[in-house]
């Protein structure tokens, strides 16, 4: 090979293998599991002193080790076992009184019994531990994890016992300026172990991840890739997809990797109708089951197509809120309460802000036919120009994104929300950006974007980071903080750019049961005419193709502490924390049923 051809190709190549290489096991609902979910016991340890000594040096014998006194003499300043429990998955904040603003450090610990299987090998999955996590099994360190909202594992064969295993794990959610998030957010850092933790058992050589998708563009055509791991990585791999008459083998190569590619006429997947296929992807030594959706996506002009047919995206925007009780949502129930919800306003989408959620979200969008708007915590001021800031959002990316490749619901990745405009984040998020497109040539990619007034009368959308998104996302917020709800009504749109616009948010806060006229804040009625002024305003956006409005539901947030309206929650919820619907509710969801019905 010609030196220029290789560089070329290496540097083609390079993303994809990066992509490959990353060691999450995925689709654990498929899996052999043992849950660790359940009570665990905890130290609240707001000065670290089971990870530091006093002259602030990390410490051989910390809390990690889990010692016990050996005589009566013995000096020893903790025990797990005579502290306080905490419900795993569960954020710390509504568990207990004392720690609802707690930001700091808590250590947790399980104990558990495992009986060793010969050729098993074993792996602890956390499905988010917020924000950073160090993890320790029988008093040894298995690794670090930063962020607080996407999935990671470690091996645990060789440290595993019969009887007595501990697992302990330092979870610290202190807000730092170069962390993503950064400092300022506006929702609540509810800390601890918010997502289920299991043990994943896996034979030597497994099937550790994989994507099988319609190549972009087609309707017909998979294209993708399976991945092994373990000692025996050279190996014949079968996909099957009898409904669609699918039967092909691949073989890995000494990566473990093998590249897949076939036609099949599947029934595509759509909100109308959401089609998941039954798919085995079967290796000499292992074997995993998934259920997968196909569909196109693709953008024209200013168009969206899902299977070729343009669409809009009738959308509103959920925190991982949970419905009824607050806190951190965490389970298949409360995606689904999220979801009908909003299934109940109008919606064949939803953004879900402003990190990514736990996988049940994404899993019962794929079967309820919800399509999904996904994102990083890349949120207002980000450290630009810091290397591992933007290493850290990477991985972030990375691991949703390998998380979630496989479900059809999943039509946007998008890099940011509302970040401020300058020459190194422009280069931060295109670096994302392309980041995203070596991982996954298949979705679109957006970011909620601000805009600007050309005059009194025409906002402008020429965010220079326009140019590399497929789909521009914008959030305003006229008649709320730009002016009063009327002020829509003699707005025009205007872009720079050719492209599909999501509205990503908009809205007003009022408070459930709160009446007044509509030029009084916090009303029901003031939130009321912020949407219908709104929406005559988006009726006349030519190249609009969804919206997004802010937000599903009420949720918590320490900037909004307005004693009797808000009490720490943000009040724009279309429905209230306690599952109310608001009457701006009824005339989104008017607008939706209009818009249906001329799709
Ligand atoms: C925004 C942010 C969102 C806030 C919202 C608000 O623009 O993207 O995170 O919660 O406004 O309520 O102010």
């Amino acid at each position: 090979m010609k030196p220029l051809i290789l560089l070329v190709t290496l540097f083609v190549l390079a993303p994809c293998v990066r992509a490959q290489q990353s060691d999450l096991i995925t689709n654990t609902e498929n899996r052999k599991t043992i849950s660790l979910d359940g009570q665990w016991q905890i130290i609240v340890d707001p000065y670290e002193s089971g990870y530091y000594d006093y002259r602030y040096q990390p410490s051989n014998n910390g809390y990690f080790k889990n010692a016990k006194p050996k005589s009566k003499s013995e000096l020893i300043e903790y025990d797990f076992d005579k502290s306080a429990t905490l419900k795993v998955p569960g954020d710390w904040n509504t568990q207990m009184d004392q720690l609802f603003f707690y930001e700091g450090t808590v250590w947790y610990k399980k104990s558990f019994d495992y009986l060793p299987r010969l050729d098993t090998r074993v792996f602890v999955y956390f499905g988010a531990a917020n924000y950073v996590a160090d993890v320790y099994l029988n008093g040894e360190k298995l690794g670090r994890h930063e962020g607080g909202f996407t999935p990671f594992n470690f091996e645990v064969t060789k440290l595993l016992r019969d009887k007595d295993n501990f697992l302990v794990v330092k979870v610290d959610n202190k807000r730092r300026r170069d962390a993503v998030p950064t400092l300022m957010t506006d929702w609540w850092n509810y800390g601890g172990l918010t997502r289920n933790v299991k043990l994943i058992e896996t034979p030597g050589t497994f099937v550790q991840d994989y994507m099988v998708q319609l190549q972009r563009g087609s309707r017909d055509r998979v294209s993708g890739w399976v991945k092994l791991a373990g000692d025996k990585l050279a190996q014949k791999v079968t996909i099957r997809i009898p409904e669609a008459g699918v039967n092909k083998s691949f073989a890995t190569d000494a990566n473990g990797l093998a590249l897949i590619d076939f036609s099949a006429d599947f029934k595509l997947w759509s909100p109308e109708s959401p089609k998941l296929y039954d798919v085995t992807i079967e290796a000499e030594t292992d074997q995993v089951r998934d259920q997968i959706g196909f569909r196109s996506l693709e953008t024209r002009g200013t168009d969206i197509l899902l299977n070729g047919k343009p669409i809009f995206l009738r959308g509103v925007c959920i925190h991982e809120e949970a419905p009824l009780r607050g806190g951190r949502a965490y389970s298949r129930e409360d995606a689904v309460t999220l979801l009908s919800w909003a299934k109940e306003l109008g919606a064949n989408f939803v953004r879900l802000a402003h990190y990514p959620h736990n996988e049940f979200m994404v899993r019962e969008a794929d079967r309820m036919g919800i399509m999904v708007w996904e994102e990083i915590p890349v949120y207002w001021t980000i450290d630009w120009e810091n290397p591992a800031t933007l290493a850290n959002a990477r991985n972030q990316l990375s691991e949703v994104i390998a998380r979630d490749k496989n479900r059809a619901a999943v039509v946007i990745w998008s890099m940011a929300n509302e970040t401020p405009l300058s020459d190194p984040r422009l280069t931060f998020l295109r670096n994302l950006i392309t980041h995203a497109r070596s991982l996954d040539s298949t979705r679109l990619l957006s970011a909620a974007m601000e805009r600007h007034y050309l005059d009194p009368k025409t906002q402008m959308i020429d965010d220079p980071l326009g140019e590399f998104l497929d789909v521009l996302g914008c959030n305003e917020y006229v008649g709320w903080y730009d002016g009063l709800p009327e002020k829509a009504d003699g707005i025009e749109w205007k872009s720079k750019y050719q492209k599909p616009l999501v509205m990503s948010e908009f809205g007003g806060d009022a408070a459930f049961n709160n009446h007044g006229d509509s030029l009084t804040r916090w009303t029901e009625e003031y939130q009321e005419s912020v949407y219908k002024h709104q929406i005559g305003m988006l009726k006349r956006i030519p190249f609009l193709r969804g919206t997004a409005p802010w937000i599903l539901m009420d949720f918590r947030s320490p900037r909004r502490p307005l004693a009797g309206i808000q009490d720490y929650w943000n009040r724009k919820g279309l429905i209230s924390d306690r599952g109310e619907r608001k009457r701006a509710f009824f005339v989104m969801q008017a607008w939706y049923r209009e818009l249906n019905q001329n799709q």
